[in-house]
């Protein structure tokens, strides 16, 4: 199977995010040439399937085919143990269609203390997919876990990255250091498999 990625190989990275394209980057850095979906002008996908593999696939599937170039895209979300794995694939949608993500965090706590939840249990998955043009595609996921904390505290990372807490640390990913996220994340975890998949 010719499914190996050379260094340097020009790969798109299909994320219209920008904390995610900044994560992925930092992550990729220096193994390939990078071109964002936003730079190519490709259409944001729906996203219809029901897991974080099956959606990255089909975003990897659809840039690749777009663009004509090898694509790299990322499916993630923040799961909830008391909220049966909510917002899960859902995680974006939840700040509405302002992406506001202040707003998203409040749900996720008033969710919490509407079930009357004592547990604070959640996990971050990160689905990595890349896809050829021609139709082969690789899949992987990571995960992390951690403990939820309010109210949100810090400015760094994105999403509902102020609310977690990373199992072992006593500090959110929003008040961490970026290159300790990314050493340690989701993201990181999946990268880490992609590369025993790919290289
Ligand atoms: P693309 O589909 O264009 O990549 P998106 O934001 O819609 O962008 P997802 O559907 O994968 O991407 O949504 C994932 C959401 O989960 C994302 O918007 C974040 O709010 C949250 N999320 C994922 N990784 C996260 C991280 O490392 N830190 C904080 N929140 C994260």
């Amino acid at each position: 199977m010719g499914l190996k990625l050379e260094t340097g190989a020009r790969l798109v990275v299909a994320t219209h995010n920008a904390g995610k394209a900044r994560e992925l980057a930092a992550i990729l850095e220096n193994r390939f040439t990078l071109v964002t979906a936003g730079e190519l002008g490709l259409p944001e996908p729906e996203e219809t399937e029901t897991t974080f593999e099956g959606n990255a696939l089909l975003k990897a599937r659809a840039a690749a085919r777009a663009s004509g170039l090898v694509a790299l895209a990322d499916d993630s979300g923040l799961s909830v143990a008391a909220l049966d794995g909510a917002p899960g694939i859902y995680s974006a949608r939840w700040a509405g269609p302002g992406k506001d993500f202040g707003e998203a965090m409040a749900k996720v706590a008033a969710r919490l203390e509407e079930a009357g939840a004592e547990d604070l249990s959640a996990w971050f998955s990160c689905a990595l997919a890349v896809a050829w043009p021609d139709g082969p595609a690789v899949v992987v996921e990571g995960r992390l876990d951690g403990t939820l904390r309010f109210p949100p505290s810090g400015e760094r990372g994105f999403g509902y990255d102020p609310i977690f807490v990373p199992a072992g640390f006593d500090i959110s990913f929003g008040e961490m250091d970026p290159v300790k996220k990314d050493a340690m994340s989701h993201r990181a975890l999946a990268f880490a498999k992609l590369k025993a998949a790919l290289f």
